[in-house]
């Protein structure tokens, strides 16, 4: 069995649920530690740790001997957009305190989520690269921007090994998505399965890199377990799996629910959406760990909907 003990923050929300599930499947039960600042009833091994709380996570940190950390806790960007200076209060001093803790612990590897909310108006649309112009206009982007820059610098600075993604939109059946700008690809199917119509905060030919949970799921394990030596990157990694628009995500639900329909009225979030790539190359991923994702948008909506338990039908 593994002597790693790993912590993972921001564990109720939409990545870590999962994520808890399949480490703890790989590195024993008892040896991952869930925490969020939302409290979790069902979970044994579980501590309530708010993020920008440095004293709490050292504690925790001194009281479990963890040795990893994947740091998910943060603010997506249309909650972000909405309050910039507690997302920067959260997603900064919250990655601060876990880099700060790092090095006085002795953490191992870090993983730290970033986002195609890097890239803005100045950075290549199509197959956006790994090196390229980052000009985010968003305060989200802004601020994972930051991170990526803090990560890079411990690594280069202070000798940590902290790994990073830069994941496109996530979309997955077990725990709803938070507050970002992707997540009408989340709400989609939950709707068409409940109600068999959606109406859509983005306009119809918005593309956007998306990607299905189990590969991102599997990608972030794959990473964390790669041999140091084969990673060039040392801020974060593209990673993409599929791009599709959402008139495109409509016609793929429509494949099994023929009556699927679907109508439009932007908001805010569509601002922030036309800023991102409409998709991502990831090929510096494959060449250094292998990155290569399983799901297509039609494989997806198959698992999705097959998936979905709607409560109460
Ligand atoms: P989510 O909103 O579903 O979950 C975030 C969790 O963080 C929530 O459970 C929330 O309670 C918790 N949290 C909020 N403030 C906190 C604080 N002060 N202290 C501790 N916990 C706090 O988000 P997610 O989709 O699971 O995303 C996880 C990470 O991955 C984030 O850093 C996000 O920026 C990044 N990411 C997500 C996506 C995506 O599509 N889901 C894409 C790119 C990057
Ligand atoms: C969001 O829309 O905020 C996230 C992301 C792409 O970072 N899903």
């Amino acid at each position: 069995m593994t002597s790693e003990t790993i912590l993972v923050t921001g564990a109720n929300g939409q990545i870590g649920s999962e994520l808890v599930l399949a480490l703890r499947k790989n590195y024993g039960e008892d040896n991952v530690i869930a925490s969020d600042i939302r409290e979790n009833d069902t979970d044994s091994r579980f501590e309530i740790l708010d993020i920008t709380d440095g004293n709490k996570l050292h504690e925790i940190i001194q009281k479990n001997k963890v040795t990893q950390i994947y740091h998910l806790a943060a603010l997506l960007s249309g909650t972000s957009e909405k309050n910039p200076a507690l997302a920067w209060k959260i997603n900064m001093e919250g990655l601060f305190n876990v880099l700060e803790n790092t090095v006085q612990h002795n953490i191992s590897k870090v993983f730290f989520p970033s986002s195609i909310a890097v890239f803005g108006p100045n950075s290549p649309k199509i197959n956006t690269p790994q090196f390229c112009n980052t000009d985010p206009t968003s305060i989200y982007g802004i601020s994972k921007l930051a991170g990526e820059g803090w990560a890079r610098y411990y690594n280069l600075k202070k000798n940590t090994d902290i790994r990073s993604v830069r994941y496109p939109g996530l979309i997955s059946y077990k725990t709803k998505a938070g507050g970002g700008t992707t997540d009408y690809a989340v709400d989609i199917y939950f709707e068409a399965k409940e109600n068999k119509k959606y109406t859509c905060f983005l306009e119809e030919n918005t593309y956007l890199p998306m990607m299905y949970m189990p590969d991102a799921i599997r990608g972030t394990i794959d990473l964390m377990e790669a041999s140091k030596n084969t990673l060039t990157v040392k801020d974060s990694y593209n990673l993409s799996a599929m791009s599709f628009s959402p008139k495109e995500v409509c016609a793929s639900i429509q494949k099994i629910i023929p009556d699927f329909s679907i109508d439009y009225q932007p908001d805010f979030r569509q601002a922030i959406a036309n800023s991102w790539p409409q998709s991502i190359d990831a090929s510096v991923a494959s060449a250094d760990w292998n990155w290569k994702p399983q799901f297509d948008l039609d494989k997806m909506t198959e698992d999705m909907l097959k998936n979905i338990v709607i409560e109460n039908v």
